[in-house]
């Protein structure tokens, strides 16, 4: 397996987060601005919470990068937590010389209580701090390092808000996608992608867009929350990344893993999976076609992945994010210093987090499709691997023509 990546540290409220990633080739030409493009883009969405009205992402480079380019050493990029100035005490890493008040009551659906009995902690904070989706502006920086890679090939990463709520886009658009050839679901991915990065709640669909608002105005002063469903997508990538002969090497099941390891997400589908208990064998899959030399699909229910390897096809995954678990309206918990019962603890949050999630999906995403790119087309440098890059491209059809014409 490819030698690329990554580790994170960093609690919620802490001084900062930092992202170590290695395996990285040299002379990769590193793009400041998308970086800090995609970390701002991260902090946005109709329905943060105030923690994002006191936070600026950007990323400091501390190693790894000389000259606008990698150098094959680890990259590390540390994040700073301005609200730390606030948590300074309580997040000391020296012994408290005043104990703060500790959290006793867990909220249901966070990560509070079963942090709490794993860690053997005596204070929910600890369990709170680095389960917090503030980790994943680490693991956006990683992912759009990972980009950053597959842009020089130009392979190209979308991703957007489907649904918040049970609202959908008016558009059916990922049975679009899911029904058309290559290039026409390029075009409608990058017309889908314009539209999302004008809305609010990046979202393809303005009218659509105006009523989730409403909603999730309505759901705030209840004291609610709400989730969603975000669609994102890989085009331009050869086929061949993956493979069948062992569970660890399908490329779709390592995205499912790094899309469900988000914090929040409950369901990862490739393709058209979700229509694969109701459709026929013939309504599912897709009719193999040439086109310009390249073997591809009519249709795309497969998502990209055949056999657990990259078919050419653009790489369709739909995720659901549920709904935010801290909430003002409070569940029932037990509060663990006298196990009576009582509402769970309100505290400071976002109320819909599905348009930030978006951005984060399309950086796992990433993260993985470079992983499995470097390893098919494995070198030291990106010169290196460019030439087994175009040399593997260039001869696949020609390949199958030795081997298989008459
Ligand atoms: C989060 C709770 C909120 C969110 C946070 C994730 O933070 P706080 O407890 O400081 O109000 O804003 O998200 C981020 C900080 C971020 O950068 O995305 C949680 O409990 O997971």
């Amino acid at each position: 397996m490819s030698h690329l990546r990554f580790l994170t540290a960093g609690e919620s409220h802490g001084k900062s987060l930092t992202v170590i990633i290695e395996g990285l080739p040299s002379n990769l030409p590193f793009n400041f601005e998308l970086l800090n493009l995609r970390l701002a883009q991260r902090q946005e969405g109709y329905g943060r919470g105030g923690r994002m009205k006191i936070e600026k992402d950007t990323a400091e480079i501390t190693s790894g990068v000389r000259n606008g380019k990698t150098l094959g050493s680890p990259v590390a990029i540390i994040i700073k937590n301005n609200d730390w100035e606030n948590w300074s005490e309580i997040m000391s890493e020296f012994p408290f010389e005043i104990q703060p008040g500790k959290i006793t009551v867990p909220r249901p659906g966070h990560a509070d209580m079963t942090g709490v009995q794993k860690y053997n902690f005596s204070d929910i904070r600890n369990s709170i701090e680095r389960s917090s989706a503030r980790e994943t502006a680490a693991r956006t920086a990683a992912g759009t390092v990972a980009e950053m890679l597959l842009n020089f090939f130009n392979i190209k990463l979308f991703s957007f808000v489907e649904s918040i709520g049970g609202i959908y886009s008016d558009y059916e658009f990922y049975a679009k996608l899911l029904t058309s050839k290559n290039e026409p679901a390029i075009t409608l991915l990058e017309q889908l992608q314009a539209l999302a990065d004008q809305s609010e709640l990046k979202m393809p669909d303005t009218e659509q867009t105006f009523t989730i608002i409403e909603k999730i105005k309505n759901i705030k002063k209840a004291g609610d929350t709400l989730g969603g469903s975000v669609i994102t997508a890989a085009v331009n990538l050869p086929p061949g990344l993956g493979s069948f002969v062992h569970f660890d090497r399908k490329l779709d099941a390592a995205i499912a893993s790094s899309i469900m390891s988000v914090n929040a997400v409950k369901s990862v589908t490739i393709g058209g999976g979700d229509y694969g208990s109701t459709l026929t064998g013939s309504n599912f899959h897709d009719e193999i076609i040439l086109e310009n030399s390249r073997y591809l699909r009519n249709t795309n229910m497969a998502g990209g992945i055949e056999g657990g390897i990259s078919t050419g096809m653009p790489v369709l995954v739909r995720s659901i994010m549920k709904p935010i678990s801290t909430l003002m309206m409070p569940l029932k918990s037990i509060d663990l210093k006298n196990n009576s019962e009582i509402e769970a603890r309100r505290e400071r949050s976002d109320f819909v987090a599905v348009p930030a999630y978006s951005v984060i999906a399309r950086a796992a995403l990433s993260f993985t499709l470079a992983q499995f790119f470097l390893d098919k087309f494995s070198g030291d440098s990106m010169e290196e691997i460019g030439d087994n890059f175009s040399n593997f491209n260039s001869k696949i059809f020609s390949r199958i023509q030795e081997n298989f014409g008459g």
